[in-house]
Order: C-alpha cells, then structure tokens, then sequence
C-alpha cells in the first residue's frame, strides 16, 4: 500500500462519448478513477453519443466548449472525491484522433492569464474560431480528399509520405474543408490544436505541440521524417505549419502545469504536462504492447494494432509513429466483419450454441483439409470486398460447406486475414511474439486456438477497458523518469501481466504458413470478383470518335 503522501500519475482520456481520468501511485496501482458522460452529464450541449450528426449525416463535430466544461466539472468532483492534487507529478492523456480544434487570435494571451477563480468554460468562451469541431467521424471532405491524392500524385504516394490514404475525418482535409468553406472563420484562427494537444494545453497554459504519433493521424506528416510533408501542407492550407507548431516526440515533457491549476486546485508547481496523444496510441501504451507484439481486439468490428519496425504503408490501414519508441511504428487495422459474422454462423450452423461452435473447432483439422471461406457479410474495410466466398481444396467456388466445416472455414478465413493484411503493413512474427486478445470473443477459448496456431504464437488476454487511460497515466510517470524506450517498460514492469491462455499446436507453422499464400491469391480472386465492372462506352459513341 502506497504511503497517503507519495506521488500521484494523472491519465486523461477525451474520448468521443466521455472524459475519463485515472490516478496511479508509483507502484502502479489504480487509486481513483472518475468520469464525465457528455450525453447525460453536460445535456445543454444536446450530443449523442457525444456528438452532433448533421443534416447531410456527413458532417460530425462536438462543441469544443463542452470538453472544456467537462473538464471543469471532472476536477470538481476528483476534488469532491477527496483526491489530493498536490500529489501529483506529472500528467498525461489522450483523445480521439483525427479530431480538430481551431483557436481564436488572442487566445494563447487568455491561456497564459486564467483567472483563478473561474472556471475554464467561463474563461475559454471566446477562444475558438469554430465552436462545433470536427470529430474523427466525420466523411464530409471527399473533395478534399480526391484534390490531396492529386497534389501528393496519386493515393499509394500519399499513403508511402504520410502512412495512410486521404481519409475524410483526418484532421488535414478537414482543415482544407474549413479553409474552403469558411474561409473567415479560418482566417482569425491563431492555432490549430488535435483534441489530445487542445487537452495539453488547457493544462499548460499555452499551445502545447502536437506529438509525431497522434500528428500520424492528419495526412500531413511525413512519418518517416517525423516533420510536416511540404506537399501536404502546400495542398492544405498557406502557411500551416504558423498554425500547428512544430510536432514533438510523443515522450516529451512540455512544461509544468499553468498557475491557475496551482492556485485553483493545489497542484504543486512542479507538476509536469507531459505530451498528450492519440487514444489508440495511448491504448498501445496502456497494453504495454512490445516490438512483436500484436493486439487483435474482437468486438462487432474486429481491431488490429501493431509494433512495427520497418512499416510498409498500405491503402488499408494507418501507419502511425510509436508512442514509446519514436524509431519505431504502429499500425492500426479495422475489419467490419467480426463478432456479427461469427453470431450468424453459430446460429446457422451450431444452432445458436457456442458450446457446439467450439466442438466444431476442435474436432475439424489444422487447415480444414483445404477448405477456405470468405464472409463479408457486409461491406469490408481491410479489404473492400462484399459477400460470402467459398472454396474447396482445389480452388473451386462451391455454394455450402458442411456445418462443422463451415465453423472452422469462418474462423481461421478471420484470422488468416488479420495476418495477412497486418504483414502486409510490414508486420513479422518474430521469437517472442505475443498476441494479446480483447473483446468479447476473447473469452471463447478455442476460438484463441485457432488466433493462436494462424499467428503460430501464444495468446494472451488483457483487460483493456481503461487502456488510453492507463496508457497516458503510465505515459506521464515514465515521462517524469526519462525518455529513454527500455525504461518505459522498466517503468511499467509492476503492472498486472497479460494472461498466457492458449500456445500453438506444433504443426500450425507449416499448415497456416502454406495456407496464408492459397488465403492471399484467393482474396485477389475474390476482390476482382466484388468489383464492379468497369464501365463499358457505348458502342455509337466509340464509333464517332473513330469518325473524327
Ligand atoms: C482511429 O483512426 C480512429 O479514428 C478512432 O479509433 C478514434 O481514434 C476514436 F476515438
């Protein structure tokens, strides 16, 4: 038990839906957690979900102000709760990616001279050229998008510079969207923050950086360089990189806490604000995921992330600078069709019961005797393709599987994919990987068997419903000690382990190594198949070009 005077470790987490906070001693353990649900606790901003959906149901922004007034009324009630601020070394947190915040001129002024005795809410009222900000959901730049491939000459140039395609809810296009569309709003911003950087500088009292592995997220960083890519910034906006700052490693120590949370709530002087960053790189840390390492979370979508070395940017996916090591990379993969598939089939085939589903699972073979399925029940992310594709050991298309055999076509047709596309953005399986399973079909024991002989390594579950939150208060007490990648782990070695379930069966190197290369030329087959056939010209109007 820690001593009630020893030092305290602060992780923020602005998600979409809420602010999460937790408080770790230096042994690591979890001494005050609080939250604040935007929906029901702040209703005067009317969100759903934390947000507002507009009319063209493309555009999805939050109130800026309503992740300030958030903050106010969290740090009421840890004050409420008795926690003791002057405890507190050092801070860190995380928040949505992608998400943008844009800063009146004059508001660095107002961050540096917060009156004490108001809140921030009262205080922040007129800081923000855009009161409704852009969130990570938001599809409504596809112009942006098409106009930042040309400028970067073509998608897989943009995807090699900045680690993914043009997305619509990556901060650079929506930038590019307000520019364009509102051009005065833009014009009297003094700053353009992430949601995670925004946070950092509410505690710093002053713009905080943004750091490399959240910038990842904006299509314009060059993440190879870790600096802004000139050619994603020329085709954004004049003069961006005035407005972003010069990106930092996600490690760094920005400076002590502003005077107004000394004054206001008794943090100590020295209290550090350590750089915020994105959740899902915030997760990375919170999971203590290693060079490696896979996590594969297996929820109604399933979630890939991944350390990475030498990383090989694909059209599907996102490459990110590491968190914790800045040589390093993670990547971060999404496949639409997880846990519903998986419900389907066991009621199509086990009658609704995963008992029978796992008695199928262990009683067919390692490889299915050849037998291979695709179910993209609806339309695929990673990879963009639509239906159910069945094959036999020859290759042939055939229209049904058997039961049992359709259970183990589903589950390893999953997992095969999940390496398949992970590889491709220059994953290896290297001696040592672990693969650590979340999500609601981590409980099913013999669907890991099958996670377990695909990636031939073992697997492991790990509780990670407060991962970008733990994951930021470990951040902020490893920023405190060094900056150094070995001592991150060092640090965070008393944290509970991940539980070792399931191990590879002996011969799943060879069935799955051979099998993962049928599974691949197969998906090329099944992609030429979901594609819409290209459009044919009409034969007249052929004949008058001849004509002329
Ligand atoms: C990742 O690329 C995403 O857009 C989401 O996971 C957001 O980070 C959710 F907050």
């Amino acid at each position: 038990m820690a001593a009630p005077d020893a030092a305290l470790y602060l992780g923020f987490d602005f998600s979409t839906q809420q602010l999460k906070v937790v408080a770790i001693d230096g042994n690591l353990n979890v001494v005050h957690q609080n939250n604040v649900q935007f929906d029901s606790e702040l209703p005067e901003f009317r969100t759903q979900g934390g947000v507002h959906i507009h009319a063209d149901r493309l555009t999805v922004t939050s109130p800026v102000l309503m992740w300030v007034k958030a903050l106010d009324l969290l740090l009421d009630k840890m004050k409420g709760a008795g926690l003791d601020f002057s405890r507190v070394r050092a801070l860190s947190g995380s928040g949505q990616q992608h998400g943008s915040v844009f800063w009146r001129r004059g508001a660095s002024e107002t961050l540096q001279n917060l009156d004490p005795d108001q809140n921030l809410h009262q205080l922040l009222q007129d800081s923000f050229s855009v009161s409704h900000s852009p969130t990570w959901m938001d599809s409504s730049s596809s112009r942006q998008c098409d106009d930042l491939h040309t400028a970067a000459g073509g998608a897989e140039r943009l995807t090699e510079i900045t680690g993914s395609r043009a997305y619509e809810g990556f901060t650079g296009n929506q930038i590019s969207k307000l520019r364009q569309t509102r051009p005065e709003e833009f014009r009297v911003t003094e700053r353009i923050s992430l949601v995670s950087s925004f946070a950092a500088s509410l505690f710093l009292g002053g713009f905080a950086s943004i750091d490399y592995s959240d910038g990842s997220g904006m299509n314009l960083l060059d993440i190879r360089t870790r600096t802004w890519s000139e050619v994603c910034m020329d085709a954004t906006a004049p003069h961006l990189d005035r407005l972003l700052g010069a990106p930092v490693p996600s490690t760094s120590v920005l400076g002590p806490v502003s005077s107004y949370w000394v004054q206001r709530f008794g943090f100590s002087e020295d209290c550090r604000v350590v750089a915020f960053t994105g959740d899902n790189p915030a997760s990375l840390a919170g999971m203590r995921l290693q060079q490696g390492d896979v996590a594969v979370s297996l929820g109604t979508s399933d979630t890939v992330f991944l350390w990475i070395q030498q990383p090989r940017p694909a059209l599907e996916g996102h490459v990110f600078c590491n968190p914790l090591d800045w040589t390093a990379f993670m990547a971060l993969l999404c496949f639409k069709n997880g846990s519903l598939t998986r419900e389907r089939i066991r009621n199509e085939s086990t009658g609704g019961s995963w008992e029978l589903f796992s008695a199928a699972l262990r009683d067919t073979p390692l490889g299915n005797n050849g037998n291979i399925g695709f179910y993209f029940d609806s339309m695929e992310i990673t990879p963009p393709a639509v239906g159910v594709h069945l094959f036999d050991p020859e290759d042939k298309k055939v229209s049904s599987l058997s039961p049992q055999v359709e259970v183990r076509a589903l589950v390893e047709g999953q997992f095969l994919s999940r390496r398949l596309h992970a590889e491709r953005l220059g994953y290896a399986i290297i001696p040592g990987t672990r693969v650590l399973a979340t999500g609601g079909a981590s409980s099913n024991q013999d669907i890991l068997q099958v996670l377990s002989d695909v990636f031939n390594a073992p697997v492991y579950t790990i509780d990670v419903s407060n991962s970008a939150c733990l994951g930021s208060a470990y951040r902020a007490l490893h920023g405190l000690v060094s900056d150094s990648i070995s001592s991150f782990f060092d640090v965070v070695k008393k944290a509970p382990e991940p539980q070792l379930v399931v191990t590879p069966h002996p011969e799943a190197q060879q069935v799955y190594g051979q099998m993962l290369q049928r599974y691949a030329r197969l998906e090329e087959r099944v992609l030429q198949e979901s594609r819409p056939p290209e459009p044919q010209e009409p034969i007249s109007s052929v004949q008058e070009t001849r004509d002329l």
